[in-house]
């Protein structure tokens, strides 16, 4: 679980399956624009290094990370057939246990709905306790959890299309 030990964007991308033809619906939380942003442009940079199309990348802002599962689930409901929902936020802590609930129903209900459509639903969240701590995770010294992100979406639908 520590970042610290891990550089997010420690990837050999040759190790990557291609991402072409692969179509993916990216839900971004509009809190702290500044860090879910750079997680945005991490997760499409990487999938147009593998091979993405970019009419293949839906991308849609959502008010906040508590709205992430159900924009996953009206993605999934929509009739983009998508193989793939990448969820991208900022949670950090404040003085309230706001934090903790929220973490929490997203967590389960990113699961939930992953589970519900049989899709991968990826956790491109950041739960941090500064801002600090989300600056090294989106570019910066732990490198990008939007690259991560990317990359656990290219190999979930490449390991579900293999079992089909
Ligand atoms: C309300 C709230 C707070 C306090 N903090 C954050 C945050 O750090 N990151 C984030 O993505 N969203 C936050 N929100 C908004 C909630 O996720 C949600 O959008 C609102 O509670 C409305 O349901």
């Amino acid at each position: 679980m520590a970042t610290a030990l891990k550089n997010l964007s420690d990837y050999n991308l040759n190790e990557i399956p291609s991402a072409k033809g692969m179509r993916i619906g990216i839900a971004v939380a509009q809190w702290n624009t500044h860090i879910t942003g750079a997680l945005l442009d991490g997760a499409l940079n990487t999938l147009k290094k593998q091979g993405a199309h970019d009419s293949d990348i839906i991308v849609k802002p959502i008010p906040g990370s508590y709205e992430l599962p159900t924009a996953a689930q009206f993605f999934f409901e929509s009739a983009l057939e998508l193989d793939a929902v990448i969820c991208i936020g900022c949670l950090i802590k404040g003085e309230t246990l706001h934090f903790e609930y929220i973490c929490e129903a997203i967590s389960q209900g990113i699961k939930d709905v992953s589970l519900k459509y049989n899709k991968p639903v990826i956790f491109g969240v950041l739960t941090v306790l500064t801002e600090q701590q989300a600056l090294d995770r989106c570019g910066g010294k732990h490198g990008n959890k939007g690259d991560e992100a990317a990359v656990s979406a290219i190999k979930m639908i490449a390991l579900q299309k293999s079992l089909s």
